[in-house]
């Protein structure tokens, strides 16, 4: 929690940043997660230092207190180390290569940004998917494949119900405080984030981070990692472990009660979901500290445990295989077997992975995911986080497959004698209808009425002995309505 950092590190966190414009967030809720994402490399936070991650969503029991966002590296041997810690190094606004600058925190365009796949209706100014950011790099999808973004012809790129943009930088960190006081790694992040209301097996929030080199050198043994502030309810009785084959670091409650989650804890995870010239292994490394014994509280100490280490800069070993190795409690608290977190107290844990060198101006992509789910116990509940992993990075790695928003194509053939097919794409489950309708308004037949998932689907309309004529079929998603003409000639 932020009363015993501030104790042992001897320096001045804000709770909420003092500055000329301030830094903003936008909440996710498409599941029953709820989190709070800040246009500074941190999330996970609440307005004001409270916690951040809510699970289940209204029932104000938290799970995470704080994440950020963390990278390292070397420039010429000297460490480089910015985080979205306590007092974040990051702020809006990207870094200019041409003066090696920061620009755009005064300028009210670099903020979080915030989209659906319903395009809002009346088009106004106001409008998010108008309002989306593409020219600071935000993704979209170019429909007319003319290089402009025209929606709602164009739309943004929406993997989930709920999605973000921002794009933060480091240069600004010369006039803060901070715990690591480097010189800045001069990083350009845009992060796009998301969550799906029919988030599979576990509930999860995706992130994925673009870390542009916009110094001038080549960053040296690169490596970005997601640090937590994992808070199961009560912080004081947690553990936390790590699973090297799944990229998994998690927090458990450490009792089989919680105070205020109560006789059933959850188990939370972060999983590193792609890491850029990674295959199998996609994270490198992840362990856990109790404050206040083991926690980084400068540069080195963090550059240490962003490369695996111990803040002392020796290996972790093992004791059961005294093997070294960068995942630290890798033990299995379910058939407790192996190297497993014992006395449970305030835990922070920290996943992420080492990227080696990063020549300038060149992009490096990271993707994590936080997920929470809940057993049958609080050891249960990592069996069943656990069991839940590569649902959730699978689902989301092929969301490309899911429509980005709902559409109703024209009939084909059109026109038709005596059939015809009507094919349509919907974007959250629920229940679908699709009528018909002749000239008049009146309803000539449903062809749909069914409890649908996301997804691309065709249905054939037989005519039979309907007469020639101009018909309409309809469609609705939800609160989603889409109306088409199709001519019967016989
Ligand atoms: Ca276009
Ligand atoms: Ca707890
Ligand atoms: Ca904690």
């Amino acid at each position: 929690m932020l009363m015993i950092v501030m104790l042992i590190s001897g320096v001045v966190f804000f709770r909420d940043m003092p500055e000329e414009r301030g830094i903003t967030y936008r909440s996710l809720d498409a599941n029953n997660i709820r989190t709070y994402v800040w246009d500074a490399g941190m999330f996970d936070r609440g307005n004001g230092g409270v916690a951040g991650f809510s699970w289940p969503k209204e029932s104000n029991t938290y799970a995470i207190y704080f994440s950020g966002l963390w990278i390292s590296c070397k420039v010429s041997d000297s460490i480089r180390v910015s985080e979205g810690y306590y007092n974040t190094n990051f702020r809006a606004g990207y870094f200019d290569f041409l003066t090696q600058s920061p620009k755009g925190f005064d300028d009210s365009l670099y903020r979080m940004y915030k989209v659906s796949p319903q395009f809002p209706n009346g088009g106004g100014d106001s409008d998010p998917w108008i309002k989306w950011p593409v020219n600071q790099g935000a993704p979209w999808v170019d429909v007319n494949n003319n290089g402009v973004y025209e929606p709602p012809t164009d739309y943004p790129v929406m993997k989930g119900d709920q999605n973000l943009f921002c794009t933060f930088n480091d240069g600004y960190r010369d006039s803060l405080q901070s715990l690591s006081a480097t010189l800045p790694l001069r990083a350009e992040v845009h992060m796009y984030a998301y969550a799906r209301a029919n988030s599979p097996c576990a509930d999860a929030i995706h992130y994925e981070w673009s870390i542009i080199n916009k110094g001038r050198s080549q960053w040296t043994d690169f490596s970005a990692g997601i640090f937590s502030d994992i808070d199961l309810g009560t912080s004081n009785n947690d553990l936390a472990g790590t699973d090297s084959a799944l990229g998994l670091v998690y927090g458990y409650n450490g009792t089989p009660t919680d105070p205020i989650y109560g006789a059933i804890p959850p188990a939370v995870g972060i999983v590193v979901k792609s890491a850029e010239g990674h295959s199998n292994n996609r994270a490198d490394f992840a362990s856990r500290w109790r404050c206040p014994f083991d926690c980084p509280t400068d540069s080195l100490e963090m550059y240490r445990v962003l490369h695996g280490l111990r803040i002392s800069g020796e290996s972790w070993i093992n004791p059961y295989t005294n093997q070294a190795t960068k995942f630290a409690f890798s033990g299995n608290p379910v058939t407790q077997t192996g190297w497993r977190d014992s006395l449970p107290g305030e835990r922070y844990v920290i996943i992420g992975s080492i990227f080696g060198n990063v020549p300038s101006l060149d992009t490096i992509q990271f993707s994590t995911t936080s997920l929470i789910k809940r057993g049958t116990s609080n050891i249960n509940s990592i069996a069943e986080l656990k069991n839940c992993v590569n649902s959730v990075i699978n689902v989301s790695n092929n969301s490309e497959n899911v429509p980005a928003k709902f559409i109703l194509h024209q009939n084909y053939p059109n026109p038709f004698n005596p059939s015809t097919t009507i094919k349509f794409e919907i974007i959250e489950t629920g229940v679908v209808s699709l009528k018909i309708y002749d000239m008049l308004g009146r309803e000539v037949t449903e062809l749909i009425s069914a409890r649908l998932s996301p997804g691309t689907y065709s249905e054939e309309f037989n005519s039979g002995n309907l007469p020639s004529g101009a018909y309409f079929y309809r469609l609705q998603s939800g609160e989603q309505v889409k109306t088409m003409k199709m001519l019967l000639l016989k």
